[in-house]
């Protein structure tokens, strides 16, 4: 699939969730390369800066993307040749698709220690993450049932009960604006994340703060499922983690909202939790409360801040 595609999957959400849009970016920077025949090395990074570029403007907030692609570029511009540079990306984008494909595996043995016999679970959206977990407490053979709410305006709920019905998980579809109403049946909480920053605040899909409210007065435990590369490295600078706002039409389509003179149709994708409702991050690396977020990003993540700063320079929007 030639970038372009892959650029257009993905703001389409045809490609979609934090991982999966992380993966397929560095896919499609090496398809990319399989496509160009550039004259020296200062032609290469030119057009690799410019498809990376292109695919990092696709969606806001899911910092899987630029993590990903800064994995895979940080390590190009190092190099002193063209063959070493080319080379280079192929490797460092092979070593990314294969440690994220294996940090959700591991993530979900971690999680499922998490997940006791006889629990109900109550998910959000369709993260792989936060699935894996679930279907591995499942594999270990611990009765487990799940509720899973519909998720407005994309209905990735969906996705979600259908992946739990496959596995034969006995499931729940529900309104979003039902999670309250079932929250004292509910034994934990367990969603994904697209950013995670430095304070433990954790962006996931609209809805989730709501939920993770209702968890907090029930009492009821609330476990992020996270990737490491889910962390924002640049939330130690301050930056805040973009809101991606989406087409109104999404939420309400042109016809009848046209019709609606003083009405504004808004469709933020995704919303902030602040630490103090989450009880658990699960990353491939370990559990940690969020205060350790900090620890992630310096140990784990491992990368220099200031040169991560100063080699993506992103849109600062929405800065409060
Ligand atoms: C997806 C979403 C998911 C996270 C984590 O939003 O909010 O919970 O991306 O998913 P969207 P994963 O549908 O708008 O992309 O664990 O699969 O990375």
């Amino acid at each position: 699939m030639s970038l372009y595609k892959t650029a257009e999957k993905i703001q389409t959400m045809e490609i979609r969730g934090a991982g999966k849009i992380a993966r397929a970016a560095v896919e499609a920077l090496k398809e990319h390369d399989r496509t160009i025949d550039p004259a020296s090395l200062a032609d290469y990074l030119e057009e690799m800066e410019q498809a990376a570029g292109i695919l990092l403007a696709t969606r806001p907030t899911a910092v899987s993307l630029p993590n990903a692609l800064h994995f895979v570029m940080n390590s190009v511009r190092k190099a002193s040749s063209l063959e070493e540079a080319r080379e280079v990306l192929r490797s460092r984008a092979d070593a990314f698709i294969e440690t994220s494909t294996t940090a959700v595996e591991r993530i979900g043995e971690i999680g499922a220690r998490h997940i006791s016999d006889g629990d109900v679970l109550m998910t959000h959206c369709n993260s792989q993450a936060a699935l894996a977990c679930i279907l591995e407490a499942h594999r270990q053979g611990k009765e487990i049932e799940v509720f899973a709410t519909e998720v407005r305006p994309r209905n990735q709920g969906l996705l979600t009960v259908r992946t739990l019905n496959d596995a034969g998980i006995p499931a729940h579809f529900i309104v979003d604006s039902a999670a309250r109403y079932w929250m004292n049946d509910i034994d934990l909480v367990i969603v994904g994340s697209d950013a995670i920053a430095v304070n433990g605040a954790v962006v996931n899909k609209i809805g989730t703060s709501q939920i993770a409210l209702a968890a907090h007065e029930a009492r009821t435990n609330l476990v992020v499922a996270a990737e490491t590369y889910k962390f924002a490295p640049r939330t130690i600078l301050g930056e805040l983690i973009e809101i991606e706002e989406r087409d109104p039409e999404e939420v309400l389509p042109a016809d009848v909202a046209g019709g609606l003179r003083y009405v504004t149709v808004h469709n933020p994708a995704f919303d902030v939790t602040p630490a103090e409702y989450v009880d658990l991050i699960v990353t491939e690396q370990g559990a940690f409360p969020p205060e350790l977020a900090y620890l992630i990003i310096k140990d784990y993540l491992g990368w220099d801040i200031r040169e991560f700063q100063k080699t993506f320079e992103i849109d600062h929007r929405d800065q409060e």
